[in-house]
């Protein structure tokens, strides 16, 4: 990786502001207190500046006052969880860690197989007969699999893990608020309806709310 200015004085987070990814970690950030630079690109757009920090050009990135670059999603918010001041939202304890990590782990593995069926119905290097049916319906097992499973774990309960909010609440919302946003197709509420109530509530939270994608133009 070529060598990079160190000359930040504010942690920069290369983006884009419909990415569920980066929202996680734009919601982690907000509920710490933290300031982010958001540096908004286009994923597709081949020198986005990403490509220079990050080889798999993937958003989100951060680049850090120091000028290190730390990626993926799950490195970064652990990144912010350690530095000084916000509530933490990734427990010590190690029990508890793990039923975090668990649940933000289902709650991208949801995402994954999302973007796997939005890319299969999109992306233009795909002509229409290239683009499988099968291979969607075999992504939408996943989503479908782990609403049933985030609901079961929640178990009408107001936080994932405990009894404060923890990234794995700010990961399922930011997961949940993407399948609205990008998918909405699929409607997801008839097959987790309690799963859809802690959304309700949850998605008023301001360190979310503040962190919602732009509105979709009409049509
Ligand atoms: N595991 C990664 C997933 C990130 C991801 O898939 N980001 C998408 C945007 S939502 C992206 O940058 N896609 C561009 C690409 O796949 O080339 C994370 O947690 O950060």
């Amino acid at each position: 990786m070529p060598a990079l200015p160190v000359c930040a004085i504010t942690m920069k987070l290369f983006c884009s502001l419909p990415s569920p990814f980066a929202r996680k970690v734009r919601a982690v950030a907000a509920e710490k207190g933290l300031a982010l630079e958001l540096v908004e690109v286009d994923v597709f757009q081949s020198d986005n500046g990403v490509d220079r920090l990050n080889p798999l050009r993937k958003v989100p990135c951060l680049l850090a006052d120091d000028g290190e670059a730390w990626y993926d999603s799950r490195v970064i918010v652990e990144y912010l969880d350690g530095l000084p001041g916000g509530p933490r939202l990734i427990p010590d304890d190690r029990e508890a860690r793990l039923r975090v990590r668990r649940i933000e782990a289902l709650a991208d593995g949801l995402l994954d197989a999302g973007v796997l069926v939005r890319m299969e119905r999109l992306w233009p290097g795909r002509s229409p007969e290239q683009r499988s049916a099968a291979w969607q319906d075999w992504q939408w097992t996943k989503v479908d699999g782990a609403l049933a499973e985030l609901q079961a774990r929640l178990a009408g309960r107001a936080f994932f893990v405990g009894d404060a909010v923890s990234l794995a609440d700010l990961a399922v919302a930011s997961a949940l608020g993407w399948l609205d946003y990008r998918l909405p197709d699929h409607p997801w509420r008839p097959l987790a309806p309690a799963l859809a109530d802690w959304y309700a509530a949850f998605a008023r939270r301001p360190a979310f709310a503040g962190t919602a994608p732009p509105p979709l133009p009409p049509g």
